[in-house]
């Protein structure tokens, strides 16, 4: 299997919630990723802010520079630069390789191997979870594993082993993925996957 490159690519990302906060009509009240995403290509005249300064502050007249994104100060002035699930997404991978990587294990396994991360509710290709790309993007805005839980509306029991799946990455321990059925040709893949985001701060 191709390796598939998860790697952070943060000036991507916020390129593309650059490009859709600009686009996006106001009010938004609050961020909802999955329909910003669907919006990414309905792009709309008016409205842009100049290449030195992108983001611009919804409902407001002036535009910020990407570096007062997600600088732990408020720039816009109801703190919309440093909303949590915006500043999240920005460090995890793009939502679209993530909802590929699943897919791609769904593919090749077949719709209920995700039940061995996610448990009983990610069978049928995750739609009792309401799909790949819903899961995906709570990867991607989750702040943390107990965020990703509460979006999904995850059982008690199959946090607890999802966190156990991901407390064993984080200390090194293959094993315990290769228990759940991993196949040594996807542990690397699989392993990376969980690692980006034990490293973005999903298990604090
Ligand atoms: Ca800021």
């Amino acid at each position: 299997m191709a390796q598939l490159t998860l790697a952070p690519q943060p000036i991507a990302v916020i390129t593309i919630l650059i490009t859709v906060c600009a686009t996006i009509p106001y009010p938004v009240m609050a961020l909802d990723l999955s329909r910003l995403y669907g919006h990414i290509n309905s792009k709309r005249n008016g409205d842009l802010c100049h290449p030195y300064e992108p983001f611009k502050c919804p409902g407001e007249p002036h535009c910020i520079s990407i570096q007062y994104l997600c600088d732990g100060a408020p720039d816009c002035s109801d703190g919309y630069d440093e909303d949590s699930r915006l500043c999240t997404a920005a460090k995890r991978p793009p939502v679209e390789e993530t909802g590929s990587f699943l897919k791609s294990l769904l593919a090749s396994h077949g719709p209920n191997y995700l039940e061995k991360l996610f448990g009983n509710k990610a069978r049928d290709a995750l739609q009792p979870l309401g799909g790949v790309d819903k899961v995906a993007i709570a990867l991607s805005e989750s702040q943390t594993i107990e965020d990703f839980g509460a979006a999904l509306h995850l059982l008690r029991g199959d946090l607890e082993h999802l966190r156990s799946v991901f407390m064993a990455v984080e200390n090194g321990d293959l094993g315990m993925l290769k228990s759940l059925g991993i196949k040594d040709s996807e542990l690397g893949d699989v392993k990376f996957f969980l690692e980006k985001l034990v490293n973005t701060g999903f298990l604090d």
